[in-house]
């Protein structure tokens, strides 16, 4: 069960309940039928709240993760122990990666509980049709990494075929591409071609403010992966949707 910063605030429980059951239920299955290798996915909201940047992944589970999304967080940091567990019984190597924020022609592009990027390339497109402004909800203010899906696909081949670590490792863009919510903004504001007014409702939550991450441990292994650049992926994102 996946959603954005204020779903999360929403159903805390839900978050938490229906994720450990089905990593609960996939690993466990997993042992069960014998699998070589099983690859979970958690997620950049398991590190720190309170921390210093960027984060690795020894600190999975350093402090409290950020209050908006305790549920999930904490559901996400078991599949690690859980990992370990299988590793230490009975010897499976399941793993798991970290990917940072993810987006995507095809994501959930429904304002309610859709995630920052989709959310606002369905509000430019209204706003659009409307000739009213675009609302950006907080200050704009908070940094994030994005990746785009189609980089992390690949990554997430390469996982299971090179990696055989049980300790999980962190899918990002590096330090230097973290992007403002106002900046992400711009660049859909670009790639639709919107030349509406753009506004900040700053009653609504801005939540955890960054969650800057390390991709050295992924640079190790792959020095010389190129990610798609934010605007092209962005554009690519934006015109799927207004062709879909
Ligand atoms: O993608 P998002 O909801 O997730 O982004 P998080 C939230 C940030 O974008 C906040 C701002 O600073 C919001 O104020 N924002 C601006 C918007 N306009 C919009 C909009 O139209 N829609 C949305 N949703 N936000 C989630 C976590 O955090 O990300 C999950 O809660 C998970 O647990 C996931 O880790 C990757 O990055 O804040």
């Amino acid at each position: 069960m996946v959603g954005d910063l204020f779903w999360n605030i929403k159903y805390n429980l839900d978050f938490w309940r229906k994720n450990v059951h089905i990593s609960d239920n996939v690993l466990h299955a997993a042992f069960e039928v014998g699998a070589c290798k099983v690859l979970s996915c958690l997620s950049i909201c398991i590190f720190p709240d309170k921390t210093t940047y960027p984060t690795a992944e020894t600190m999975s589970h350093s402090g409290q993760p950020h209050s908006s999304n305790f549920g999930y967080s904490h559901a996400k940091r078991m599949i690690d122990v859980q990992n370990r567990a299988y590793f230490q019984q009975p010897g499976c190597t399941f793993t798991a990666v970290i990917p940072t924020n993810v987006f995507r022609p095809h994501d959930n592009f429904n304002i309610e509980d859709g995630h920052v990027l989709p959310g606002l390339i369905h509000k430019v497109r209204l706003a659009k049709s409307s000739g009213s402004a675009l609302m950006v909800w907080g200050t704009g203010k908070p940094r994030r990494q994005f990746i785009y899906s189609l980089d992390l696909a690949q990554l997430f081949i390469w996982v299971p075929w090179e990696y055989s670590k049980v300790e999980p490792v962190i899918l990002s863009v590096g330090e230097e591409d973290e992007v403002s919510i106002r900046e992400a903004a711009e660049a859909v504001v670009e790639a639709m071609d919107f030349h509406g007014e753009a506004t900040f409702d700053t009653t609504k939550s801005d939540g955890q403010f960054k969650k800057t991450a390390s991709n050295s441990k992924l640079r190790t292994y792959l020095p010389d992966f190129r990610f798609t650049s934010f605007k092209q992926a962005v554009k690519e994102t934006c015109a799927w949707f207004t062709d879909n």
